[in-house]
């Protein structure tokens, strides 16, 4: 598939994703969100790759949101008709089972933010900076951010944040815990590509059941959690991957997954 928005290449069973508008800080446009929502429906139906990274282009940015310019003009009636970005693009992005990790290079702003927190998990360069100004714009988050941000902040850093609409760097968002790591500026894409290599080289299955148990922790009580937790454990351990891995452990070898 080719795509004019963002470039996708196979490094081994690595997908890498960028986003490939440089010059508009890849701001977020309907055909961007249509080739990602392409490139990750790609990547869920391919058995080969088996974690994904999606990064920004150039050096300043991941996202800084949604594409101001193709926004201005748009009526309500337009946002409805159209479902602006929260059609079957955004479902398939935030619905992928498979593993992915957001490589968070610069701006993460507005939908930029939002598109990075629906990653597993977020892997930031120490020059990237995180925010939902909507405000400043006369609206609000509406991608996610009001919900996912306060998820992952708390309400009073993420209550500040949408209302102030200031910046947070990269040290802050580790520390307030929204993203997994930081790491220096270069040696971000390095790293993502490095730990994504990582997650594919674990047991598919298991991979998305772990991130399948981890997402529910959000969406249930705890006692339901630890059932649904425990049911998946106990579903794993009839894959042919649990006897290879246990076996390979005894025969001190290296597995050799089937992805069953
Ligand atoms: N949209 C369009 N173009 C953008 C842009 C954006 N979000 N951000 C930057 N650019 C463009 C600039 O216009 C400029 O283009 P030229 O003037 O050169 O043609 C180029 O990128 C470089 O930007 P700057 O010259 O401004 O660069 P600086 O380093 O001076 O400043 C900045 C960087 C990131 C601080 C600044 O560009 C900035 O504040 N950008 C806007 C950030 C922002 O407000 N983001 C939130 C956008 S609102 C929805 C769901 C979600 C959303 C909407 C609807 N529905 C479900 C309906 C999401 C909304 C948003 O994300």
């Amino acid at each position: 598939m080719s795509y004019e928005n963002i470039l996708v290449e196979q490094r081994d069973a690595v997908t890498l994703v960028t986003l490939n508008r440089p010059q508009a800080l890849n701001a977020l446009n309907t055909d961007v969100l249509r080739e990602l929502g392409e490139a990750f429906a790609s990547y869920e139906a391919d058995s080969s790759p088996r974690c994904l990274v999606l990064t920004g282009s150039g050096d300043k940015a991941f996202a800084a949101g949604a594409d101001i310019k193709q926004m201005a003009d748009k009526q309500a009636v337009d946002f409805y008709l159209e479902d602006f970005f929260s059609g079957w693009q955004t479902k398939v992005v935030q619905g992928t089972r498979k593993p992915w990790i957001a490589a968070v290079n610069g701006f993460a702003l507005g939908g930029g933010c939002e598109l990075a927190m629906m990653a597993d998990f977020i892997l930031a360069s120490d020059k990237a900076k995180f925010g939902q100004p909507e405000i400043n714009l006369g609206v609000a988050p509406g991608m996610g951010g009001s919900q996912r941000l306060t998820r992952a902040v708390g309400k009073s850093k993420a209550m500040e944040l949408c209302l102030t609409g200031r910046m947070m760097d990269a040290a802050e968002a580790e520390s307030a815990g929204l993203v997994a790591r930081v790491v220096p500026h270069d040696e971000l894409l390095d790293d993502a590509l490095k730990t994504a290599a990582t997650i594919a080289g674990k047991a598919p299955l298991a991979a998305m059941a772990n991130k399948e148990m981890v997402n529910a922790a959000f969406e249930t009580t705890l006692e339901h959690g630890l059932g649904y937790e425990r049911r998946l454990f106990q579903i794993l351990t009839a894959s042919e991957d649990k006897a290879e891995g246990m076996n390979a452990f005894v025969e001190k070898r290296e597995a050799t997954w089937k992805g069953r």
